[in-house]
């Protein structure tokens, strides 16, 4: 159902729309019969001249069942729910790949986003490290780990068509994982309320084939932003340091 409306783009977006669709569907079907008999229990027993009321402890064994009974099927209802919601969870947030393509460093504040490639050398950290603000490039069918950091609030960062979300939250550094699986240009948004602008702190996603990657970073050499972010994290002294070399590319937006 999703899909139709936001493309999945990721590993794990069909699974957490399978899940989200398991939801909807189990939780409607009790939704509409239970709205349905309460309508129709109003009108079936509606007041009528002559006819007094019953009434009903609820007490009784005939009557308790019409509880009991769909209390029962709710709970296996909950049960499918349950496993199929923590296997995704495991998958998706438990579990690491064990042999990521690159590290990536994700860096929130009010109100942008901060993106460290590890450039040329793969590794994260180093004089080639690539670092953009409000873009975030990406090698398609290649599994990446991020590392989320905040430089001042709560921050969440959401990829829709990976049907990735996740909290940034300052003084942690919190790892996850994506891997894209179509090549495109998406978004990205905060899905926390950080301040007055939350809702203009975009940024937007690349996925690009391993040809088309290489060529952007090679294109791009290391800035100055890099050189400062590098060997830093927002946890410890770097968030300072950060702000203050990033200020001139971040003001100019
Ligand atoms: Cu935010």
């Amino acid at each position: 159902m999703i899909e139709r409306y936001l493309v999945q783009a990721s590993t794990f977006a069909a699974d957490i729309d399978f899940v989200i669709n398991l939801i909807a569907v189990l939780v409607g079907f009790w939704f509409f019969l239970t709205a349905g008999v309460f309508f129709w229990l109003l009108f079936r027993f509606r007041r009528r001249d002559g006819v007094p009321s019953e009434y009903i402890t609820g007490e009784e064994k005939e009557h308790k069942r019409f509880i009991s009974i769909p209390h029962y099927l709710i709970m296996v209802c909950d049960i499918f729910i349950i496993v199929a919601a923590i296997q995704v969870w495991v998958n998706v947030k438990q579990d690491l790949p064990e042999n990521p393509h690159a590290e990536i460093r994700v860096i929130g504040q009010q109100w942008a986003w901060t993106f460290v490639h590890p450039g040329p050398d793969g590794e994260l950290d180093t004089a080639d490290d690539i670092v953009t603000v409000e873009e975030l490039r990406v090698e398609v069918n290649q599994p990446y780990v991020f590392h989320l950091e905040s430089r001042d609030v709560l921050h969440n960062f959401s990829v829709p068509v990976f049907r990735l979300k996740q909290d940034v939250i300052p003084g942690r550094v919190i790892t996850g994982w994506f891997e894209a699986t179509k090549t495109g240009t998406h978004d990205i948004q905060c899905a926390e309320i950080c301040g007055i602008g939350h809702g203009l702190m975009p940024g937007r996603i690349v996925i690009e084939s391993a040809a088309d990657h290489a060529a952007w970073m090679a294109g791009k050499a290391p800035n100055q932003l890099a050189a400062t972010v590098r060997g830093t994290t927002v946890a410890a002294t770097g968030g300072t340091k950060l702000a203050a070399a990033s200020g001139d590319a971040l003001n100019a937006n």
